[in-house]
């Protein structure tokens, strides 16, 4: 390893010792010290290094080649069994006090815990490569754009960094002169991938991640959860910007409008689905784009909101996906795809459960076991990933590089409930917008270890996210809505209320542009409503249903309000509130008894 990479040490830009520059290779020395690798590779997100990087996966089994035919250029990784999703219980915010941190993250005292990562760290990568890498977030000329720099023992982080962020050179340019420059430290070590040393621990009065123990995406691909939307999250606060657990679509009607829509669903509830939205064919000549399927950083720029999203790529949920419910998604992995625990056909296929056609007779699982249809295990881990370039998205948004980002016209949030949520409705202003998201709950999933489909408050789809105060951060979001002069519309759907037979009662996905089209005439001024306790909700004949063969009784339960499970849901807000300790702003408060009010409660 050590001939094929010489020349990528020092990288072009970071050799010319510049105070920005010094500054980062002190770091690396300072690591390098700490983990004692074999060697230092500082990667420059080249064609060239990733095919040396392939090709020493593939001989140590990081990577298992896919039939050249049916998947150009792509990939099968196995994660250790062990290690299939994030762990929020293994997650800590480090901030200076605990206050800061608030009640709903791990926090563990800074000096302590750098201690503690130290001794973990300590020689760690003997005998191993380190990998450094230096990445944007954002579009190169974006205000918004950060500076990231990971250090990593892993090809397979390197290699799918390589996918979701801007990598290389074009960090080290942004990072400039400047020795005051804001720029993150990332530091990565699978140690051995044991479940009892894993930790997660973010630091964001230094702008540093320090994570051990896991090789599994949102655990180690520090760019995403960790950067853009913990850190992130604190640094928007500070810098009055937004970072937000949020998919970014553009949607043009036949007559050439277009409105920018963001969409704040917990994780694996709909997002990557949703803004990769195929209207069906009623909707002729209507046009939806995406612009990001997880995250949008947003500022304020004459009084309205406008959104980049800060990745370069999708790390997508595998199992449901089909030509049938997101024919772009398969589109977009049908090559060039990094696949993590989907399983491997006889003929070099990757296969899991809910893909077009017929199940293949015989598979390796995503655990390396032989598998058959009549196997009592799933062939794919439920939170299997891809791991994909947006440029392979062929819809994706012409103004996706645009650094000032797209204008918001609405920001819907939404969960996965089976009862209770009505299909969408409008709240009535910003503030009771942001009502609606601080509340906001959905049925857990495989994305995060734990227990799967039990309801939880999820405000803002950021409960594991949140990198500070999650008071401060509500508090956040009503100063920002003070400062907009033309602000989204805020919005709530529901794609996964069921019936009484335990089934959905709304067909979802390309379906959803229905929904989708009555936010957009509300944002014009036109759609029709009745005000309604939680917001306003349409009547049937106001959502656009011409061809969909769907049971009225089915609309009038998807629209309804049960006042018998507002009464429970009322209650759980109030719960969910006290269960914070205090730290709720008073104008939310009273959202929640105008809301009782309105219930006669
Ligand atoms: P993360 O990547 O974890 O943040 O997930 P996500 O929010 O992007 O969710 P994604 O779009 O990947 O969907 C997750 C799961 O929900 C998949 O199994 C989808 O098939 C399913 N899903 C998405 N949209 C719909 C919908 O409109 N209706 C139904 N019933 N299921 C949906
Ligand atoms: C999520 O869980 O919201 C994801 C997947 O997008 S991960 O990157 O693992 O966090
Ligand atoms: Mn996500």
């Amino acid at each position: 390893m050590k001939n094929l990479a010489p020349a990528i040490f020092p990288p072009k830009g970071i050799g010319d010792a510049t105070p920005a520059n010094k500054a980062v290779l002190d770091w690396v020395h300072e690591i390098a010290t700490l983990t004692q690798p074999e060697n230092v590779f500082w990667c420059d997100g080249s064609e060239r290094e990733k095919d040396f990087l392939v090709a020493e996966s593939l001989k140590q089994n990081v990577l298992i080649e896919l039939n050249e035919k049916k998947v150009p250029r792509s990939y099968l990784h196995r994660s250790s069994p062990n290690d299939v999703a994030r762990v929020e219980q293994c997650t800590f915010v480090c901030t200076t006090t605990k206050e800061e941190a608030g009640p709903t993250n791990n926090w563990s005292e800074p000096g302590e815990t750098y201690g503690k990562l130290r001794e973990l760290l300590s020689g760690a990568m003997r005998g191993r490569t380190m990998f450094v890498i230096p990445y944007l977030m954002g579009p190169a000329d974006s205000p918004l754009a950060k500076i990231g720099f990971e250090i990593t023992d892993s090809k397979y982080v390197v290699l799918s960094l390589r996918i979701m962020t801007r990598m290389g050179e074009i960090a080290l340019k942004r990072l400039g002169n400047d020795p005051s420059a804001e720029w993150n430290r990332g530091v990565h070590s699978l140690l051995d991938v044991n479940p009892e040393r894993r930790f997660i621990c973010h630091f964001p009065q230094d702008n540093t991640i320090i994570s051990v123990g896991s090789g599994y995406g949102g655990n180690v691909l520090l760019s995403k959860k960790c950067l853009a939307l913990r850190i992130g999250s604190y640094l928007a606060r500070k810098q009055n910007w937004m970072a937000e657990h949020m998919l970014i679509l553009g949607v043009e009607s036949p007559e050439g409008r277009k409105h920018y829509v963001a969409a704040a669903f917990p994780s694996a509830c709909g997002k990557t689905n949703f803004a990769m939205l195929i209207p069906p064919a009623h909707f002729q000549g209507w046009k939806v784009t995406t612009v990001g399927d997880d995250i949008g950083w947003m500022q304020i720029r004459d009084g309205r909101l406008y959104a980049v999203n800060p990745e370069n790529g999708y790390f997508g949920v595998v199992p449901g996906t089909s030509y049938k419910s997101n024919p772009n998604a398969m589109g977009s992995i049908a090559h060039d795809t990094i696949y993590t625990n989907v399983a491997l056909t006889d003929d070099g296929d990757v296969w899991w459960e809910g893909k077009d056609g017929e199940p293949p007779a015989h598979a390796i699982d995503w655990r390396g076991n032989e598998w058959t249809p009549q196997s009592s295990e799933k062939a794919a881990h439920p939170n299997s990933r891809f791991t994909t370039p947006m440029r392979n998205n062929p819809a994706l948004d012409p103004d996706v590089e645009k650094g000032e980002g797209v204008p918001i016209s609405a920001i819907i949030f939404g969960g996965r409930r089976s009862d209770t949520v009505p299909l969408v409705y409008q709240a009535f202003d910003w503030d009771h917008g942001v009502y609606l998201g601080s509340t906001m709950a959905s049925e857990t999933t495989a994305a995060a270890t734990g227990a799967v489909g039990r309801v939880r408050r999820d405000p803002m789809a950021m409960l594991p996210f949140c990198g500070y105060n999650i008071g401060d951060y509500f508090q956040h979001w009503l100063d920002i809505g003070k400062q907009l002069t033309n602000p989204p519309l805020i919005f709530n759907v529901n794609w996964f209320r069921k019936g009484a037979d335990g089934k959905f009662l709304w067909p979802g996905f390309g379906e959803n542009m229905r929904v989708l089209k009555w936010i957009i005439d509300r944002c014009e001024g036109n759609g029709g409503a009745l005000k309604s306790p939680i917001g306003w909700l349409p009547s049937p004949h106001d959502l656009d249903l011409a061809e969909l063969h769907i049971d009225h009784n089915a609309v009038d339960e998807l629209l309804g309000l049960d006042h018998e499970e507002w009464q429970k849901e009322i209650a759980a807000h109030k719960e969910f509130f006290d269960s914070l300790g205090g730290v709720v702003p008073e104008e939310l408060q009273k959202q929640r008894e105008q809301l009782a009010a309105g219930f006669d409660l």
